[in-house]
């Protein structure tokens, strides 16, 4: 290895190279995740030997034995207790530092911890465990003398008092041993609420002592769908899928994730998505008809019927929740509940009359509301998804806001405190990168920097109403997660950019402190790797982009993280080591590869780049992409690179929603034109339609126009719909074309989505 990277070194003339095999760091740089508010780097170490004595007050009892523990685990040290006068390790409670924050100070002789809270001592030890050796994290490890931390001043405090994960353990279940870890990796990151969403169409996940069917019956389903939802035919696996975490189970959970400073909010989720419960008792919905564990992914008709027997059951199993989990926040769903069969129902009818209600979801609405007075009553408050506003909001609810940030912004105004888990930056079940290699996934994109990038804070809010937002959450849906590995990958590194979000608060200048996140990032997956955690790491992967100046159009190459160097060819030339962007001024294919101190890492890159017609072109559009699918801007349609066939949310697809779009394309000299061609994502179960029909208006050099239109063909099996527009066979130049492509419209009833507006996602404008 060192022979390849020193021949490399002579090759690619670089300075930067050096080997960390020659320089031995003496003391760790300090590198923490998530940024902590201030950093002052002291010389020198403090060591800590078997010698080091502790003291801590007893209200510090979690932060001073999980250091405790940390070190006799990892380094075979045993801290003594001593006196806060003879302490060399001394925890203090500071009534003047701000909640959950902290200040660490090491010196030569000492480790000051101050805090006015137990969180911020636990944070606090979480920065020193930060501090120290990765390999300290391998339990059990070879006892040692002594390790070493930096002398540092750190102080500290989060942005955000809500800071979460979410996993759905549903769709997929996960063992108890695996729900522990994933705390686990919540508190290292300093996040403080574990949203368990333990209820759905597809198994009930908690032991309900009253209701014993939940967990013989509603936790099983016969079998699971195979692939994506999206493919045709639909094929199962045929076998029985299921589990559930008996009482003594969550309690053990609950204790644990409580010694982390952690949080649960437990999901019981209602009126929908409880196809699972009504097939253990049919009584609870509407039909009376049996039913089964939901065996496929999606939103049911099967819905808890607003009658006595519901609300008793509700109740119940709340109060039985309620006495397991010490959280003052108990999640009850909301979302995605059609209300079909309500419609059909003829007591829902009566009930609606006699309570005065507008319509069905006045119903869910008041069904909500029962459950809030419930829940208030045991002095515990609701959180619910944001279709809890419709209908009009429980009083004292606070709003989780995941289809965008409509929903926080009404219930912020309104006064009532959210959650943001918005699909665009906080959905870990999206592809987070678009290569193909990525295992199956539910569709969207969603990369690291998008979550880097996320504000929880809506622009749209003003004063006051931005301490409604209590903070933010990244949720982990389950359905094309099917084991512990898969989850890892998923959640990290996102999760990491997301602790980075609520914990350090949102970047000002993405582009400024991207580079340093991700350095820090590259340090922290040495920890992940002791850790064994299967994450993501897409570090190494090149990163293209069209450049356009005066000079012309070049492709610029980058490596997310610095000092890599990176080998290109074009076409089928020999591979040469990269320093500026590459002209381009015809077709080009570029394929290149980096380099990490001599070895090659990452996957290798290419991309196809056409120099069409429309290459040259001035664009213009009537109406901005959705701000969520946006990330190339309006020259994605006209740079010459197509979007990945699967990833419709890459940097080269736009998403409208909703919008009649129309594109304008001016040539400055103008051209003998041929023909248009360009594609459109149409994935309906995630709300994507091709528009079915499409106009091109040509205006000629002479002043003249024309007009051609075109329907198109769309295979509901396809999620690439292509369009093919031929130019009038004519021997005038062109001067300008406008494209016009009307929105699907609504989502049809009956349909994933139904009464929403579809989204329509378009690629690349190819001009011949
Ligand atoms: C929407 S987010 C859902 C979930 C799915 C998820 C998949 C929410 C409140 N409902 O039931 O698992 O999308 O991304």
């Amino acid at each position: 290895m060192i022979r390849n990277f020193l021949l490399l070194c002579i090759a690619l003339g670089s300075i930067t190279c050096s080997n960390p095999n020659v320089q031995e760091k003496t003391s760790r740089n300090v590198q923490i995740i998530p940024k902590p508010q201030s950093v002052e780097a002291g010389k020198g170490t403090f060591k800590i030997t078997s010698k080091t004595t502790l003291s801590a007050p007893l209200e510090f009892e979690i932060a001073s034995s999980f250091l405790q523990e940390y070190l006799e685990k990892g380094a075979g040290i045993d801290l003594k207790k001593a006196s806060e006068k003879e302490g060399n390790i001394i925890f203090k409670i500071d009534s003047t530092t701000t909640l959950e924050g902290y200040s660490l100070h090491i010196s030569e002789e000492k480790i000051e911890i101050r805090a006015a809270d137990h969180a911020g001592a636990f944070y606090a030890v979480q920065t020193l465990r930060q501090l120290l050796p990765p390999t300290l994290e391998r339990i059990n490890s070879l006892p040692k003398n002594s390790v070493e931390l930096p002398q540092v001043t750190i102080t500290d405090a989060p942005r955000f008092q809500y800071r979460g994960m979410h996993l759905d353990v549903s769709r997929h279940f996960f063992p108890k041993a695996f729900i522990k870890k994933y705390i686990s990796y919540l508190a290292m990151l300093k996040m403080n609420r574990f949203h368990w969403h333990l209820t759905d169409d597809q198994g009930w996940r908690i032991e309900i002592k009253e209701y014993p069917l939940l967990t013989q019956k509603a936790a099983f389903r016969d079998e699971t769908l195979i692939g994506h939802y999206n493919e045709s035919p639909q094929l199962f696996d045929g076998k029985r899928y299921g589990g559930f975490y008996t009482q003594e189970a969550v309690k053990e959970i609950v204790a644990y994730a409580e010694s982390l400073n952690i949080t649960i909010i437990p999901e019981i989720e209602m009126p929908g998505h409880a196809q699972a419960a009504i097939s253990a008792y049919p009584e609870l919905g509407c039909t009376g008809k049996d039913t089964k564990v939901a065996t496929k992914w999606g939103v049911f008709e099967t819905i808890y019927c607003p009658n006595q027997k519901t609300f008793a059951f509700l109740k119940n199993t709340l109060t039985e929740v309620m006495e397991l989990f010490p959280s003052e926040y108990i999640h009850i769903g909301g979302d995605e509940a059609p209300k079909t069969q309500w419609k059909a129902c003829s007591h829902c009818k009566n009930l609606i009359k006699e309570k005065n209600l507008r319509d069905e979801d006045g119903l869910q609405s008041w069904f909500l509301k029962e459950i809030e007075a419930f829940v208030n009553s045991k002095g515990k408050k609701i959180i619910g998804w944001d279709e809890i506003l419709e209908g009009g909001l429980a009083p004292n609810a606070t709003v989780m806001s995941w289809r965008g940030t409509e929903g926080a912004i009404e219930a912020a105004k309104q006064g009532n405190h959210v959650i943001m888990t918005p699909t665009s930056h906080a959905y870990f079940d999206y592809y987070q990168d678009d290569h193909p290699d990525e295992p199956l996934a539910i569709g969207g994109f969603l990369p690291l920097k998008k979550v880097y990038g996320f504000n929880p804070i809506p622009s749209e809010l003003e004063g006051a109403e931005k301490d409604k937002v209590l903070g933010a959450q990244g949720n982990v849906w389950t359905e094309y997660i099917t084991t512990t590995a898969q989850v890892e990958y998923m959640a990290f590194p996102r999760i990491v950019a997301m602790a980075e979000v609520v914990w350090s608060g949102p970047t000002e200048n993405i582009d400024e402190d991207y580079p340093g996140f991700l350095s820090r990032l590259e340090e922290f997956n040495e920890r992940l790797d002791v850790l064994k955690v299967n994450y993501a790491n897409h570090l190494y992967d090149l990163e293209g982009a069209v450049l356009r100046t005066k000079e012309g159009m070049f492709y610029e190459i980058t490596t997310p993280t610095p000092g890599k160097e990176i080998t290109y060819s074009i076409n089928t030339s020999e591979e040469k080591p990269y320093s500026q962007p590459i002209k381009i001024a015809e077709d080009t294919k570029i394929t290149a590869h980096v380099y990490k101190n001599g070895d090659k890492v990452g996957r290798p890159f290419s991309e196809t780049i056409v120099y069409h017609k429309g290459v040259i072109a001035g664009i213009g559009l009537n109406t901005s992409p959705h701000p969520a699918y946006n990330t190339g801007g309006i020259s994605a349609l006209n740079n010459g690179v197509s979007g990945s066939d699967t990833r419709f949310g890459d940097k080269e697809w736009l998403g409208f929603w909703g919008d009649d779009v129309k594109i304008t394309l001016d040539f400055s000299a103008s051209s003998k034109l041929t023909r248009l061609k360009t594609r459109f994502y149409n994935a309906n179960g995630q709300w994507i339609y091709a528009p079915t029909e499409a106009t091109l208006l040509i205006r000629y050099e002479d002043g003249s126009n024309s007009k051609v239109s075109t329907t198109l063909e769309i295979d509901p099996t396809k999620t690439l719909i292509h369009l093919n527009i031929n130019f009038p066979e004519d021997i005038r130049k062109v001067n300008s074309i406008r494209l016009l492509i009307p929105s699907y419209g609504t989502i049809p009833e009956g349909l994933q989505g139904a009464g929403n507006n579809t989204w329509t996602f378009i690629d690349e404008i190819m001009i011949e």
